[in-house]
């Protein structure tokens, strides 16, 4: 049913660029159906093709979430007008980037992607945290006057879609099903963002000079990354039955979901966190900035990331994450993301920053 929009918001609006023409190499990704999952079996089912996508591509798509069109619409409008505002405005949200820190605006620039023309990244990202009480973030009015409606979404997202995957999750592991709800209840504290992101476009020129590489292959550092429909194709991901880099297609009424790192260490590495990049886009939609929305999901930061003891992983023999197979400290997942987060965005060059630890039993790596 269509929502109502209060008059003072009807100006903001977001036009979707038409799809790319092009004969892309397209991953095939299978999808997880929310809205099989109110009886045993159906949970059973998903579970399976959950665990399945993890273990076999680590991205997948998910369909039947609760959260309508029209909001998601609405989180892009807000993203574009957002990245509208003068410079100057966002860059008074600019945090301590090079200690790790990375609630509010990270202005485009800091990375020099072509050593000979000097060419920098043209990513801005505004990451929102959790509206739970725990967080003092500083906004602009523009993002004040919808805060509310921007908090029922991030909301939304835990509770029409996170928690349903973390649900499935568990069963797939054999585990009480509560089991990582619980590692990432929307009221404790934990660095997830809510993101708004640009990339803005390079002329064919400048994108010859970078290699085409917008930013190089990495893989996220928390539980779920959820990536909004995003008709500019441009992410891609490393398959990991071959190797291959795939370009990831927009498909209508879904989200696009990655698994990410602390996963990989609570399974002791039974999923894989995925590896993807982000290209230039096609040719017939390299006219256009690329506007981003997605969902960081983070395990609380007093947890450690040890290797949970689930019975498939028992009798697969995922018993130990590198920092155990290694013998260093388990961190808690805040020591873990601060650490991450201060490797990705201190202001060195990727081959600067290939192969330096990240925390003893970790090191950062990029992929080409
Ligand atoms: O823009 C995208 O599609 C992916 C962004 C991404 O990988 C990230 O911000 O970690
Ligand atoms: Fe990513």
């Amino acid at each position: 049913m269509p929502v109502a929009v209060p008059p003072h918001l009807e100006s903001l609006n977001y036009n979707y660029v038409p799809e790319t023409k092009e004969d892309l190499e397209w991953a095939e990704l299978v999808t997880v159906d929310l809205g099989d999952i109110d009886t045993p079996e159906g949970k059973q089912r998903q579970a399976k093709v959950l665990i399945d996508a993890l273990r076999i591509k680590g991205f997948f798509y998910v369909k039947n979430f609760n959260i309508s069109q029209e909001r998601v619409n609405r989180q892009f409008a807000l993203g574009n007008a957002f990245y509208n505002l003068p410079l100057e405005e966002k860059l008074k949200y600019v945090p301590d980037l090079d200690n790790g820190n990375y609630n509010g605006y990270r202005p485009a620039g800091r990375v020099v992607l072509d050593q000979a023309s000097g060419i920098t990244d043209r990513v801005e990202v505004f990451n929102m945290p959790k509206f739970n009480g725990y967080f003092n973030q500083a906004y602009p009015q523009l993002v004040k006057d919808h805060i509310v409606e921007i908090e029922q979404f991030a909301r939304a997202l835990h509770s029409e879609v996170l928690d349903h995957l973390f649900t499935l999750l568990a069963i797939a592991l054999e585990l009480p099903e509560d089991y990582f709800v619980n590692l990432h209840k929307y009221e404790q504290k934990s660095e997830d963002h809510l993101r708004y992101m640009k990339y803005t476009k390079y002329t064919p020129d400048e994108n010859k000079k970078i290699g085409n590489m917008w930013a190089r292959g990495h893989t996220d550092l928390g539980s779920f990354t959820l990536l909004f429909r995003q008709p500019v194709a441009a992410l891609q991901i490393k398959d990991h039955s071959d190797g291959q880099w795939r370009w990831v297609k927009p498909q209508d009424a879904t989200i696009t979901v990655n698994a990410c790192d602390a996963l990989t260490f609570l399974t002791g590495g039974y999923v894989k966190s995925t590896i993807h990049r982000v290209v230039a886009p096609p040719r017939d939609q390299q006219q256009v900035d690329r506007l981003g929305l997605l969902y960081f999901a983070r395990p609380v930061n007093d947890l450690k990331l040890a290797t949970v003891k689930a019975p498939v992983l028992q009798r697969e023999g995922f018993t130990q994450n590198d920092f155990e197979a290694q013998g260093h400290d388990v961190p808690t997942m805040e020591e873990w993301t601060f650490a991450k987060q201060k490797w990705q965005q201190t202001r060195r060059s990727y081959d600067e920053k290939e192969n330096t630890v990240i925390l003893p039993g970790f090191s950062g790596k990029y992929f080409e």
